[in-house]
């Protein structure tokens, strides 16, 4: 066969190949989330897959990965998309800080993650490595991240440096299912775990079509889940994992808040606390509800009770004493202004006295509003941008009363100022009836002209009308209706009288 041919030949099988793959795959996204210690080949691994050169691999020691990073590329029709992390147990930090750290770095990275599709989380393994505490560790830390269930249900083992393996092995004859069964130790309880998903891969640049062969068997592996592993299965595992770290920390918690608490209870019920003391306990309650509920929030269920659910109650109960005490006190306050103001009102005989108490009404509602309280006649509000007690809408029931007097109170000026309106008409009356009849009565009826007799008449008919009848005007009514039936007779008798000067 000529050179050509087999070429031919072989890319013809290559793609056929290539074709029943595509075939056999069952889905059409693949995402791979490599975790495990530092050191192991996670980027390396990322870099070879994706084809990206944003993954960095470290030849030191030290931890190189910092931070997750994704890459997409598409293989046998499908796409395959990596997600390196930082290295569990990073030699950079603290055990402690390291655990920290994984979770978050496992947060971000799960949100890396494109939706849908088959997602597999990749232990990777190195092989040579003696597999230590610390790698116990890490797979411990990586069953709290993604849940007790992953390593059986979402994850397959990639062991590196498969190169290595190979030399090692070459002239024993060892096949890496072989070493496999024969391994003991921490790797076959992982092995066994895992269900046997092991896979070793080697590093070389050169040969592409050893790396697609890789991916291969990767992506088919992956088909063999029964599981995708998704985000909600990472909500459970976060929560159980925050649930855990909680109830590591709870006594020395619930000390502390214990301890808050029961200084705050001392001093909320101390008896004489003046309203900016009870504001700034108010804040300090609800300080501690809140810090409650930041703990709790993260670390429960909403269907399950909280273990936080005793102090959280205390706090709550605190912040509602303190409340009422501050709407009472408000209350009492503003009835007190309020009725101050009525009785000044209603012993006021004066316009202008009235009219600065009407001032004096409308000032009271910049006192409310001090307060964080709009106040109308018609309704009571809370004023967000000064609502310094921290009052709520519910509060706002115990101030009805207040609503009500606030509207007795525009009653009571008005009625006021009807009356001293009235009062003051009354004297302009009464005044010009003295008038009106002293000069009736000063002129000599000789001089007085008929058309004057009979103005005057005319105006006693305006000014009995113009008075509103009531008890204290009867007397002064009498006096006109008197003085009417006088003048009637001057204009309708025409009998010439004389008056002498007699005045009112
Ligand atoms: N020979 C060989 N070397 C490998 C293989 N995989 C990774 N390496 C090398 O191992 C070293 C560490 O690889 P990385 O990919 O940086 O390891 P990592 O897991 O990302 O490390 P961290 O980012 O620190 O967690 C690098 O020098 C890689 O070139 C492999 O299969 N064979
Ligand atoms: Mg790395």
């Amino acid at each position: 066969m000529a050179s050509d041919e087999i070429r031919e030949d072989q890319r013809n099988s290559k793609e056929l190949e290539n074709k029943k793959i595509e075939e056999s795959v069952k889905d059409t996204n693949y995402t791979f989330i490599f975790v495990g210690k530092t050191g192991t080949g996670k980027s390396s691994l990322c870099s070879r897959i994706s084809g990206s050169d944003k993954f960095q691999d470290s030849d030191s020691g030290e931890s190189k990965t910092s931070e997750p990073q994704m890459a997409q590329s598409n293989h046998f029709g499908v796409s395959v998309t990596v997600v390196d992390t930082a290295g569990i147990m990073d030699t950079s930090v603290t055990s402690q800080e390291a655990n920290i750290k994984s979770r978050d770095d496992m947060y971000k990275a799960i949100a890396l993650c494109p939706p849908g599709g088959k997602r597999a989380i990749i232990l990777v393994l190195k092989y040579l490595d003696r597999f230590t505490d610390a790698d116990k560790e890490c797979v411990r830390i990586v069953e709290t991240i993604f849940g007790d269930e992953c390593l059986e249900k979402n994850c397959i083992i990639i062991m590196t440096h498969g190169d290595v393996f190979d030399k090692r092995n070459q002239k024993r004859n060892l096949t890496f299912e072989n070493w496999c069964q024969r391994e003991q130790g921490e790797l076959r309880t992982w092995f066994e775990k895992c269900k046997k998903r092991i896979l070793l891969f080697r590093k070389n640049d050169e040969d592409l079509e050893m790396n697609e062969k890789q991916i291969k068997n990767l992506i088919q592996m992956t088909d063999t889940l029964d599981e995708s592993y998704t985000n909600e299965k990472f909500e459970v595992a976060k929560r159980k994992h925050k649930r855990l770290l909680l109830n590591a920390k709870l006594p020395n918690l619930l000390e502390t808040f214990q301890n808050n608490l029961n200084e705050l209870k001392g001093e909320i019920n101390s008896e004489d606390l003046n309203l900016d003391q009870l504001k700034s306990l108010k804040s300090k309650a609800i300080k501690l509800f809140n810090d409650l509920e930041e703990e709790d929030d993260v670390y429960y269920r909403k269907d399950e009770q909280s273990v936080l659910h005793e102090p959280k109650s205390q706090a709550k109960q605190n912040i509602d004493h303190i409340n009422d005490r501050i709407v009472n006190m408000l209350k009492k306050l503003l009835v007190k202004d309020i009725d101050i103001l009525k009785r000044k009102i209603q012993s006021c005989e004066s316009l202008d006295n009235l009219d600065k108490l009407e001032k004096e009404t409308n000032q009271l509602n910049e006192r409310f509003s001090q307060h964080g309280l709009i106040v109308s006649h018609q309704a009571i509000d809370i004023d967000e941008n000064r609502n310094d007690f921290n009052l709520q809408s519910a509060d706002l029931r115990v101030f009805q009363n207040v609503i009500d007097q606030m509207k007795e109170l525009s009653e009571i000026i008005n009625e006021k100022r009807k009356e001293l309106i009235s009062v003051q008409n009354l004297q302009k009356i009464r005044s010009r009836f003295k008038s009106l009849k002293r000069d009736f009565r000063c002129i000599p009826k000789i001089d007085y002209s008929n058309q004057a007799r009979f103005d005057t008449l005319n105006e006693t008919y305006l000014l009995l009308n113009s008075i509103q009848r009531s008890d204290s005007t009867a007397s002064l009514i009498a006096e006109i209706a008197e003085f009417q039936e006088e003048a009637e007779k001057s204009v309708f008798t025409d009998q010439p009288c004389w008056y002498c000067c007699e005045i009112l």
